[in-house]
């Protein structure tokens, strides 16, 4: 049976930082899944159809062999994930400042589906400190922001921020 694993996030963009763990998470499974969450509450900068785009960009320049399937999803987590027939969930830890949010969702989520693994990847040193929050505010006030994102990102940025 295939061993199937949701990577689930905002991606409001898609970051060098979400890149490096799904280059770790390819590795472990044979089909991974980015799930795009509409995540209305957390205001984000790019519609639903703009992330999954370019989060569907970002996985067709990666090599690998492992089948990437980039989908979209509203309501909660663990029903998506069982919709898929994800046997893991992937997330990634950056500094300690994540844990504790990371935590209570794992402790909330583990009671909604046992069954449901969550493993915790770290980026490479050079991607620890890229989010999507800050990649905006630099793109927002003009900043070069080649070091951490994709370039058709970039672009959307740009296009965005545009004067
Ligand atoms: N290095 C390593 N990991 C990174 C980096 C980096 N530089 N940048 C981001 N990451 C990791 C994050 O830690 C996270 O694990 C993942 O990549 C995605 O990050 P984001 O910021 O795009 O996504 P989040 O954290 O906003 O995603 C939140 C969810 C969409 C998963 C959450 O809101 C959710 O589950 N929503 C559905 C509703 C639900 O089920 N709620 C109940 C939860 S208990």
């Amino acid at each position: 049976t295939q061993r199937i694993a949701l990577y689930p996030g905002t991606f409001d963009p898609i970051t060098n930082g979400h890149v490096d763990i799904i280059g770790r998470a390819v590795k472990l499974v044979d089909k991974l899944v980015i799930g795009v969450a509409i995540n209305e509450d957390k205001g984000p900068l790019f519609n639903l159809d703009e992330r999954v785009k370019m989060a569907q960009d970002v996985a067709d320049q990666l090599k690998t062999s492992t089948e990437i399937e980039v989908k979209p999803f509203d309501g909660l987590l663990m029903h998506f994930a069982e919709e898929v027939g994800a046997s893991s969930i992937v997330r990634g830890l950056r500094a300690v400042s994540d844990f504790e949010y990371e935590f209570q969702m794992v402790g909330m989520n583990q009671r909604l589906n046992s069954n449901i693994e969550t493993v915790f990847l770290m980026a490479d040193p050079r991607h620890q400190a890229v989010a999507s929050r800050l990649v905006k505010e630099i793109a927002r006030l003009g900043g070069d922001v080649s070091a951490f994102v994709s370039p058709s990102v970039k672009a959307m940025l740009m296009e965005k921020f545009k004067r």
